[in-house]
């Protein structure tokens, strides 16, 4: 095979391994599993909103390796796990008994998608800005990601 269509594959392969992951889980287990992505999301981006809005000190390594590593986390893509039957919490479930996740998620699945694609793309600028070490660019786009997280919570999740 040629090296261009391995690498496709790999990426094909890739892409799909949350979806196909997805279609094999439990309701229960696709609300724990997005419930757990956003959790290791917020670790990650908490410090890095603190930093920008000043709330901690700035700490370029740190905020480098947060965000490093929550482009990484966000390639599992969250939005793929909230799954037809997972709006509500699923009965004599064993994990994750508890949503609080919008029934909007599910009658506007699209644009639920496009709300978190936007997370993903404002995220990558983050560990982009990241890798040019410029503080004042870091904490800019800090800002940015911060909103994309605020505007799903004000409209998909639950007070
Ligand atoms: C975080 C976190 C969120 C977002 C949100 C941004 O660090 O846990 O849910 O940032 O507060 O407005």
């Amino acid at each position: 095979m040629h090296r261009l269509a391995k690498i496709g594959l790999a990426a094909a392969l890739v892409a799909g391994v949350s979806s196909v992951a997805m279609a094999q889980a439990k309701p229960e287990e696709a609300i724990r599993a997005r419930q757990a992505i956003m959790r290791v999301v917020a670790l990650n981006f908490g410090p890095m909103g603190k930093m920008g809005a000043g709330e901690i000190p700035f700490n370029r390594d740190a905020f480098a390796a947060y965000a490093t590593r929550l482009e990484a986390v966000v390639t599992m893509n969250p939005q793929n796990f909230f799954v037809p039957g997972t709006d509500q919490p699923v009965a004599g479930a064993k994990i994750a008994n508890f949503t609080d996740a919008r029934p909007e998620i599910w009658q506007s699945p699209e644009k639920f998608k496009s709300a978190m694609e936007k997370m993903q793309q404002e995220v990558g600028k983050l560990a982009r800005a990241a890798r040019t070490g410029d503080e004042k660019t870091m904490k800019v786009q800090a800002g940015e990601v911060g909103k994309t997280c605020k505007g799903c919570h004000d409209d998909y999740r639950s007070k």
